[in-house]
């Protein structure tokens, strides 16, 4: 994975727990650097070292690391240089979600060695959506769960997301439901802008 994702790993460890907690993430995941290239690929073990290094060290499961982290990349990626490619994506939870392939695309433009996950979305009921991921790496669903938690605080919408099949469990693929507080309409069916 492109290093601007080891990266937001750091920054979340240094904001939440210092630099002496980082230095020892750091010596038990063996890195050599103490900085990574954000645009500049890395090998999927170092950030998987990394996952696991951490949640030894702050003493936390690396489900629900990895869940924080997804939560932490929405606001990370947002603040550190690709807001207009955030802003470009949608301004609302489910039209984001829906745009998802296309901002990875976009990326991949630039950074040709970048290996984009898929999602599908299904619209169910007002408010309810299906959200199927396909990825060629494996353990990273429930980042996916901090990934729509972190939407929602972006988008000011609460949300509530259950995984209903688990490719860890033996599914084709990992998918989860999506329900969220629908944008307010108007009688008219019109979107109040705030
Ligand atoms: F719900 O399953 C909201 O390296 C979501 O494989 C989900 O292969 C937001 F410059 C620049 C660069 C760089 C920008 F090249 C990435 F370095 C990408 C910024 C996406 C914002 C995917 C990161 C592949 C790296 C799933 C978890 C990984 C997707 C990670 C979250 C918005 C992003 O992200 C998997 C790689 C960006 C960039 C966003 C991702 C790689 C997501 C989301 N993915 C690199």
């Amino acid at each position: 994975m492109y290093g601007l994702v080891n990266q937001a790993i750091r920054d979340m460890i240094l904001v939440n727990h210092g630099e002496e907690i980082w230095a020892w993430v750091r010596q038990r995941a063996e890195l050599e650097v103490d900085t990574f290239e954000g645009m500049e690929p890395y090998p999927d073990d170092l950030t998987h070292r990394l996952v696991m290094a951490a949640s030894v060290e702050l003493h936390d499961d690396p489900h629900a690391l990895l869940r924080a982290f997804g939560e932490f990349w929405v606001k990370y990626t947002a603040a550190e240089g690709y807001g207009p490619l955030m802003d470009m994506a949608g301004s609302s939870l489910p039209e984001f979600l829906n745009n998802l392939d296309d901002l990875h695309a976009r990326v991949g433009v630039n950074f040709p060695q970048l290996v984009p996950p898929s999602f599908d979305t299904e619209e169910h009921d007002q408010g309810t959506m299906h959200l199927h991921y396909h990825s060629s790496r494996q353990g990273l669903a429930p980042m996916v769960i901090g990934l729509v938690e972190g939407l929602g605080d972006r988008f000011d919408t609460p949300v509530e997301v259950e995984q209903l099949a688990s490719r860890g469990e033996g599914a084709d693929h990992d998918v989860f439901s999506v329900r969220y507080e629908p944008p307010q309409t108007s009688p008219g069916g019109v979107i109040e802008q705030p």
